[in-house]
């Protein structure tokens, strides 16, 4: 078979964001505009010869196509073996289990995660290296330096590889080997809960339903919760993967899974609740006629976790991103065991998990995990609440009340704007940065401004720096407005503002969270000067 060396010319646009590269199709469609960004990977990776990658994605439009053209990539690029999930599918907590697993130099996962997909959707790839973790800031500038200065690719001459065959076949001098993607990672959510307790709780008539979006969780939730828990099939829903997700957005907040969200706070509803986004990451958790909040989800699972049969030795310490409310951090006060403030994006876990510094890690934007993989995990989440359930014998309502009473209460809250022009959105920034001087110690009703900054993080393993990464307007009774530009948008800019107020008051503790933040939220509109640059009253989406 014949290896070619195609002559290509740089593009200018393949940054990864906070996770991967995420374009619409039709970029990513255009003549070498993949390819370019995959001989990127490889050449700034440089794995040794006859390395194992692991391949698969989240089932969106383009996803068999691109591992098509990754697999005969790979093996012009003297990979050995390539791992690919069946149908070219593999959630991102399942690509993260396989590379540790099978101790594979690194995987490359084909997701947008929760962006919608469909030939005018979204498409992304991003690149996890051995540890199963998103790559490094410091290894994804690296791609992004080669993927500006790049001249030619190789590729494979050779017919496409059946995806849908278990077994081995060779492209050329690589091993591809199609696998189960459902299996390895099953296993390992067995390890960890007690399936016993919930299957038996299930048994006893405690009703949950789950929601797959039409995104890459619907196999996995079918054989877990279907097959080894023994729910109802009923108790799982828009289980088919669909390269458009059915039209849908899948991302699994009260504006997009709405019809989970009718299910759960209607009439005779279940017990439980729970969704999952595109690439099966993100999770939301809600109760009868309740929410649960990602902050305070991490917070509740830290201070719950020693009754799960994978972390009754306990926490070694917790990590939430810069926004994600301050919740976790009085479990850890708590529990006596360090707290880390990381920015955005996953890839800033993985160097403390490896490090044995954190067990748990979350981010409020419905993303959940521990150390047992190195990427968020949307099916673990729900499994640690349904087995915090089966211990406690008490709805989840109770249970997060409870926590409230205890630690008190982080009212929590983001707005976003979506698709605005990105010099309205950069505005906003650079007007509130010109801001910081005459913001410090003003005045707002009962609110005083006590620092505003840019947050900058130094990784306390490596010493990496990464700056610029949202403003902070800190008040000094410990609430917070942020600010930040999103990293994974592929239309316009998107501005994400975070609200956060401590209330240990537990008569007040029952408030919807919009009554009790509407003093900040004024605040936050008035100092950015919000609507008047956006021209937007409303945001596009509350959670
Ligand atoms: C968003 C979230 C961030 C998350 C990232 C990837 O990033 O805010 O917390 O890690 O998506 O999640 P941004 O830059 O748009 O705010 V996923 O499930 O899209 O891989
Ligand atoms: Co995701």
């Amino acid at each position: 078979m014949n290896i070619r060396t195609v002559s290509t010319t740089p593009f200018s646009d393949q940054k990864p964001g906070t996770s991967g590269l995420r374009k619409k199709v039709p970029v990513f469609k255009q003549p070498h505009y993949l390819e370019n960004f995959v001989q990127s990977i490889f050449d700034s990776i440089a794995a040794p010869k006859g390395a194992t990658l692991a391949l698969g994605g989240d089932g969106r439009y383009f996803n068999r196509e691109a591992i098509q053209i990754i697999l005969k990539m790979a093996a012009a690029n003297g990979f050995g073996k390539v791992l690919v999930g069946q149908g070219g599918i593999l959630s991102t907590p399942s690509a993260s289990c396989v590379i540790r697993k099978y101790k594979t130099f690194g995987g490359i996962i084909l997701s947008a995660s929760h962006n919608p997909g469909g030939a005018d959707g979204d498409f992304g790839i991003k690149f996890n290296s051995s540890n199963g973790g998103p790559a490094t800031e410091t290894v994804t500038e690296a791609i992004f330096a080669r993927s500006k200065l790049i001249s030619s690719y190789r590729i494979l001459d050779a017919a496409d590889v059946a995806l849908d065959q278990l077994g081995e076949t060779m492209l050329g001098e690589m091993k591809v080997r199609v696998f189960d993607p459902v299996s390895d990672y099953a296993e390992l959510m067995e390890s960890l809960f007690d399936f016993a307790a919930i299957r038996a709780m299930l048994q006893g008539g405690f009703r949950i339903k789950f929601d797959a979006m039409h995104a890459v969780n619907g196999p996995y939730a079918k054989e877990i919760f279907e097959k080894r828990l023994g729910t109802t099939s009923n108790s799982v829903m828009n289980t088919i993967p669909l390269e458009d997700f059915g039209g849908g957005h899948p991302d699994p907040n009260l504006t997009y899974a709405h019809e989970l969200v009718d299910i759960l706070y209607g009439d005779n509803a279940p017990d439980f609740g729970a969704a999952s986004d595109g690439d099966g990451d993100r999770n939301m958790i809600l109760g009868k006629h309740f929410f649960v909040t990602p902050s305070d989800s991490l917070a509740v699972l830290a201070a719950n976790a020693t009754l799960i049969k994978g972390y009754t030795q306990g926490l070694a310490g917790i990590a939430r991103s810069m926004p994600t409310s301050a919740a976790a951090d009085r479990v850890a006060q708590a529990l006596n065991i360090p707290c880390f403030e990381t920015p955005t994006g996953w890839k800033f876990f993985g160097n403390l998990m490896d490090a044995g510094k954190v067990t748990l890690c979350g981010e409020e934007s419905f993303g959940t995990s521990s150390d047992h993989v190195r990427e968020k995990d949307g099916l673990w989440a729900v499994l640690f609440w349904l087995n915090v359930l089966a211990v406690r014998k008490q709805s989840v309502e109770t249970i997060v009340r409870e926590h409230w009473a205890k630690f008190g209460r982080n009212f929590y809250s983001r707005f976003d704007y979506e698709g605005l022009p990105t010099e309205v959105a950069n505005g906003v920034m650079n007007h509130l940065r010109d801001s910081f001087a005459a913001l410090t110690g003003k005045q707002f009703g009962k609110y005083a401004v006590k620092t505003c900054d840019d947050f900058c993080y130094t990784d306390p393993v490596d010493g990496s720096v990464s700056k610029n990464q949202g403003i902070r307007i800190l008040f000094s009774d410990g609430s917070r407005i942020v600010f930040r530009l999103s990293g994974t948008g592929t239309e316009g800019a998107t501005l994400r503002v975070y609200l956060e107020a401590y209330e240990a008051d537990v008569a007040r503790h029952p408030l919807d969270a919009q009554v009790a933040l509407k003093e900040l939220i004024d605040i936050a509109l008035d100092i950015s000067e919000l609507r008047s640059r956006t021209g937007r009253e409303q945001p596009t989406v509350i959670t």
